[in-house]
């Protein structure tokens, strides 16, 4: 029976290390931030996470507070323990449980409830899932708040609470809605690469042959031969009249032409969210169009942060939904909480994979918070 300890820059960090050494069934018996007391430590990285983790014990785990108090009389816990000798372990968890204890009873707030063991489980669960510190412990801090205590003991109901917290957050726009005689225009828009050619060659195939409506193509991707061709080749495939607009004042000619169709599904080239003046290029080809809808697709390998960025930049050509691509080529989903909470962009369609036109799915509020915290997986 071992216990020992472990310090990485990040929970995720630190719970992998004990993985990685002790197992997946490991229990993790405290954990705490740090400062490391090192020159220059204020520049960058002064901040560490301990966890104190064993093999073999099974003790209630606890998370601690957000920063240690100063108060607190804590020595840093024994790094480890030598296996045959059994009392000095038994001594060291008693140790260490007293001080789990203590810890407890002296940063807690007057009237505050201790931290239900299934919470802690589920901090760990959605660190896992990728979402970062920060979120994670929002979410766990207010379903402690706001969900009642027996559900709070049970990993499995505290998930779900936390689920049913995100689903409320979350908004979802739906499928394109397609009427006959109604002609709908929508154009995709993102940065380059994230997959708009292949997702309006999948909406392409599934508006027109499983759903038998008369659907029309434009691009206006005329930087690259090799782009034209490409949305050209998926044209002639499925069988659909496309339009090739070079500048904004072909773009009501194509428009015209393509007046009887149900749909016009217009793809644009990509854009860096960095360049204002192929940003407003962009918006004056949507706006010549008069576009019914414009989808921003981002790619959801991207981090966070960029997703964050890409969105509000590229809300300038007047984006209506929100399509994420490449589910099925990221680690962890975990990382597009903070987007989908924040963009104003409902959730149109999600894509998990390259095969036109299976893989695709119109954005689900359930499953997708599933996703997010990792409850499902993509396929
Ligand atoms: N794994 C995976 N690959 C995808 C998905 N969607 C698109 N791709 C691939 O991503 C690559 C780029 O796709 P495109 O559709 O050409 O991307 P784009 O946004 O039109 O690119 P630009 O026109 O150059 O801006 C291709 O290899 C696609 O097969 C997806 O959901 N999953
Ligand atoms: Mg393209």
């Amino acid at each position: 029976m071992e216990i020992k300890t472990y310090r990485a820059a990040t929970m995720h960090d630190a719970l992998a290390l004990v993985r990685r050494e002790l197992g997946p069934d490991a229990a993790v018996l405290h954990t705490r931030e740090i400062r490391r007391r090192r020159l220059f430590s204020w520049l960058s990285g002064a901040r560490e996470i301990e966890v104190t983790a064993s093999a073999g014990v099974n003790v209630p785990s606890r998370l601690s507070r957000r920063a240690p108090q100063p108060s607190r009389p804590a020595p840093p816990p024994p790094p480890s323990a030598t296996p045959s000798v059994a009392e000095e372990v038994q001594s060291q968890l008693s140790h260490l449980q007293a001080m789990m204890q203590d810890l407890c009873q002296h940063s807690r707030p007057a009237g505050q409830r201790d931290l239900p063991e299934g919470l802690f489980k589920l901090f760990t669960d959605l660190i896992e899932a990728d979402l970062s510190e920060e979120v994670a412990r929002e979410l766990v801090e207010r379903a402690r708040a706001e969900a009642p205590d027996s559900e709070l003991t049970d990993p499995v109901l505290a998930k779900a609470g936390i689920a049913r917290m995100l689903e409320a957050e979350i908004s979802i726009a739906g499928p394109i809605s397609v009427a006959s005689g109604r002609r709908r225009l929508v154009a995709l828009v993102g940065p380059t690469g994230v997959g708009k050619t292949t997702t309006i060659a999948k909406l392409a195939a599934n508006y027109r042959l499983r759903e038998k409506h008369k659907v029309g193509l434009i691009t206006v991707d005329t930087y690259r031969i090799a782009a034209v061709e490409q949305l050209r080749t998926y044209a002639d495939i499925i069988d659909l009249p496309m339009e090739v607009v070079s500048t904004p004042r072909e773009m009501r000619e194509a428009v015209r032409r393509l007046d009887d169709m149900d749909l016009i599904l217009m793809d644009t080239a990509g854009r860096s969210p960095r360049d204002d003046i192929k940003i407003r290029e962009l918006k004056a080809f949507l706006t010549e169009a008069e576009a019914d809808e414009v989808h921003l697709v981002l790619s959801s390998v991207a981090s966070g942060k960029t997703l964050r960025q890409t969105a509000q930049r590229f809300a300038a050509v007047g984006t209506t939904a929100l399509i994420l691509t490449k589910l099925d080529e990221a680690t962890g989903l975990g990382d597009l909480v903070p987007v989908l909470r924040s963009s104003e962009l409902p959730l149109s369609y999600l894509t998990n994979g390259q095969n036109v036109p299976d893989d695709i799915e119109v954005a689900d509020r359930g499953r997708l918070t599933r996703l997010l915290l990792g409850i499902e997986s993509v396929t």
